[in-house]
């Protein structure tokens, strides 16, 4: 099973997304430049998904998409790994919750609770958001965030407008 942890390496679900220039492509880099690191495996990756901008509207859609990787590092290593990945891609943070190239956040590690400055785990929002939710389920439908399964909070969530772009998860290997 995914969630199994042995000698220290831990499972974590990423959550990546954009709606700038060519997200797909660029999830696709951030995904093989973390494989490709000794301490961290892409496990699974789900399909790609269209989905309408959440939080703040008037921007253009989103690429969504979810990895579950194995890692050896500590949850703060994996976040900074994933964030030098977005400063490679030239990431700009203009505003909250707006328009970016490449976005990957930490989603769950292990079954790890903490609220630091640094990163909160859960993810805070995760269990709002179908965006989240729903390339999760693809991949992990019975991972328990707070007390219920990604598939329960699914079940509960508003998927309107959501769309496959990509019918299978290895959309990000090379062709
Ligand atoms: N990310 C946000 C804010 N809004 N909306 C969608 N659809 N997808 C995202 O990845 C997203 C968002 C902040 O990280
Ligand atoms: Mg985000
Ligand atoms: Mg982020």
């Amino acid at each position: 099973m995914l969630s199994i942890s042995h000698d220290g390496w831990q499972v974590a679900a990423l959550g990546l997304g954009g709606n700038i220039g060519d997200p797909p492509a660029a999830m696709a880099r951030a995904l093989y430049q973390l494989d490709s690191r000794e301490d961290c495996h892409v496990l699974a990756v789900s399909r790609l998904y269209a989905t309408p901008p959440w939080g703040k509207t008037d921007q253009a859609d989103f690429f969504n998409a979810c990895a579950l990787v194995e890692t050896s590092l500590e949850p703060e290593a994996l976040l900074d790994a994933c964030l030098s990945i977005e400063r490679d891609m030239k990431r700009e943070r203009l505003e909250r919750w707006g328009p970016r190239t490449i976005d990957i956040d930490v989603l769950t590690f292990g079954s790890r609770e903490q609220k630091t400055e640094k990163l909160e785990l859960p993810h805070p929002r995760m269990t709002e958001r179908s965006f989240v939710l729903i390339p999760l389920a693809d991949i992990a439908p019975g991972l328990n965030v707070k007390g219920k399964s990604i598939a329960a909070w699914l079940a509960k969530a508003d998927v309107a407008g959501i769309k496959v772009v990509q019918d299978s998860g290895d959309w990000w290997r090379a062709p």
